[in-house]
Order: structure tokens, then C-alpha cells, then sequence
């Protein structure tokens, strides 16, 4: 585990599948990150049947947007509660903005006021015919946000999530109709996301491509280094290694 050295304020883009979720849990582990997902979020509003869930649930089950004002208003009052809106902290985006019209209000009602800018826009490539194989296979731990994969990432007991042994669950968008639905919705609403965030200054939108997580979370990492520092944490395991080294 690491700290970064300079603010970080990721947004992960990509298509459904693409691997957000993934690459976010992996960061959060590899560089003490926080994150959230704007997904989980409205996951968690629908098993708890908050009004917003009850909004949200037909509109995901569709593979619509939620609208961007509903989404912006759920996102900003999660950054305001965890105190994240201030321009020393690092924190990760999984999937919002990805409109301009929510990257625009984030942006000049949250962020900008606060001096928090995103600076490190991350768009995830990965090849449709890989993303297909992965949805079928995806169940999630909704509380947590917790993702399995049958075949990449199975849970160690069939069907239980691995920290709390609750139920696993599948995803009620990741029906193949629903998903191409999706997969459209994407594509549509990125490219003036992405031009929004190219405006902001070179090299905030940075592009990385690959058939695997693996492939994709290795570059990640590198970059992420590279941007902001990085400064090692002792974990107790470190502290024995040296100690036993020093015998
Ligand atoms: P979500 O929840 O944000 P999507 O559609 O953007 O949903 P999704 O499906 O969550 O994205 P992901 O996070 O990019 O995909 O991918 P993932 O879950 O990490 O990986 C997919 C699966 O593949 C997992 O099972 C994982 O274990 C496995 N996997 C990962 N890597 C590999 C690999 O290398 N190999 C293999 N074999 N498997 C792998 O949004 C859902 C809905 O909420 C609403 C919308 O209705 C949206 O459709 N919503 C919003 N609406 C408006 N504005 C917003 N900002 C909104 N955010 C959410
Ligand atoms: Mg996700």
C-alpha cells in the first residue's frame, strides 16, 4: 500500500464491462484511494427503496440514463458528506460524469468553487467481443459493490460474497437486450464528455487500452506513479522483514 504524493482527482470512462469497477478496487487497494461508483450508488438506493431507487430502478433496468440533474444531485451530496471538496484531497469517480451536461454542473457548482478540478480523466479500451464474455459471468455483492466474475474472478464459495458470506446477486441490466442498450447510451454520450474534459488542459484525458484488466491495471498504475508520486507506507509485514533483516 501507498499514499500519493499530489491530489489526485480520477474519473475512470468506459464502456459497461470495460472494467471500471475492477481497475477502481484495485486502486483503491494498491494507493489507499477512496472511490465510489456512481452504479453502486444507485444500487444501494434501490435495495434500501429510497425514493431515488424507486426513480432509478426502471430507468437501469432499460439501460437508460439516469437524468443528469438527479445524478449530479446524488453524486455531490456523497462528495459534501465524505468531505472530499477540498483541493489537498485524492479520491477516484467510477462512471460520473459520463455526460457533458453532468460533467458541466459538477464542474461549476462543485468543484471549481472548491478549487477540486478533475485532473486525471482515465477512458478504458477494451474490445467488445471481450466485454460480451464478461457480462454473462458478472455477479455483485450490492452492499459493498464487491464484483465477481465466474471464470476471472469466482468467489471462494459459490455464490457468497467473499468478506461477509452474504448472497451474490446478478445484475438485472446485464440481460444481453439491456446491454447493447447500454453499450449505445455509451457511445453516445462520450465523445462530448471526453472533448468537455480535453478543454480542461493536455493531458487530463489519458487513453489505455487492453483485452484484459491485468493488461490495462498495469499501465494504470505505472501512469498514476508517474503523475502524482507515490510514497510507501511500512505495513507490519515490512516492519518484521526489516527487523529480520537487522538480526
Ligand atoms: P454502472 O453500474 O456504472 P456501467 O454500465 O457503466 O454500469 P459496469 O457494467 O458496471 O459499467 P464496469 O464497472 O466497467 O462495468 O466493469 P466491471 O464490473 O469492473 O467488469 C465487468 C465484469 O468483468 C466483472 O464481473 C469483472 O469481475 C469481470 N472482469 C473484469 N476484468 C476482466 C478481465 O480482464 N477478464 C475477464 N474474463 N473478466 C473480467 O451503471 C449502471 C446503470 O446505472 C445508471 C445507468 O442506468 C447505468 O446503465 N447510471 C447512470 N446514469 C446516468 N448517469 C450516470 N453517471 C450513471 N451512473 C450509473
Ligand atoms: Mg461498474
Amino acid at each position: 500500500m501507498s499514499r500519493l504524493l499530489r491530489p489526485a482527482r480520477v474519473l475512470l470512462l468506459g464502456p459497461p464491462g470495460s472494467g471500471k469497477g475492477t481497475q477502481t478496487e484495485r486502486l483503491l487497494k494498491r494507493f489507499d484511494l477512496p472511490g465510489i461508483s456512481s452504479g453502486d450508488i444507485l444500487r444501494r438506493h434501490i435495495k434500501e427503496g429510497t425514493e431515488i431507487g424507486m426513480l432509478a430502478s426502471s430507468i437501469i433496468n432499460q439501460g437508460r440514463l439516469v437524468p443528469d440533474d438527479i445524478m449530479t444531485e446524488v453524486v455531490a451530496s456523497e462528495l459534501g458528506r465524505r468531505h472530499w471538496l477540498t483541493p489537498a484531497n485524492s479520491w477516484l469517480l467510477d462512471g460520473f460524469p459520463r455526460t457533458r451536461g453532468q460533467a458541466e454542473m459538477l464542474d461549476s457548482r462543485e468543484l471549481a468553487p472548491a478549487r477540486a478540478g478533475l485532473n486525471f480523466v482515465v477512458e478504458l479500451v477494451v474490445p467488445e467481443h471481450a466485454i460480451l464474455d464478461r457480462i454473462a459471468n458478472r455477479l455483485v455483492h450490492v452492499p459493498s459493490g464487491r464484483l465477481y466474475n465466474l471464470t476471472y474472478n469466482p468467489p471462494k464459495v459459490a455464490g457468497r460474497d467473499d468478506v461477509t458470506g452474504e448472497p451474490l446477486t446478478r445484475r438485472a441490466d446485464d440481460d444481453p437486450a439491456v446491454f447493447r442498450k447500454r453499450l449505445h447510451e455509451y457511445r453516445a454520450s462520450t465523445q462530448p464528455l471526453v472533448e468537455f474534459y480535453k478543454n480542461k488542459g493536455a493531458g487530463v484525458v489519458w487513453s489505455v487500452a487492453g483485452e484484459t484488466s491485468d493488461v490495462i491495471f498495469a499501465q494504470l498504475e505505472t501512469e498514476v506513479v508517474r503523475r502524482f508520486g507515490e510514497r510507501v507506507e511500512e505495513t507490519a509485514d515490512c516492519a518484521e522483514e526489516a527487523a529480520g533483516a537487522a538480526d
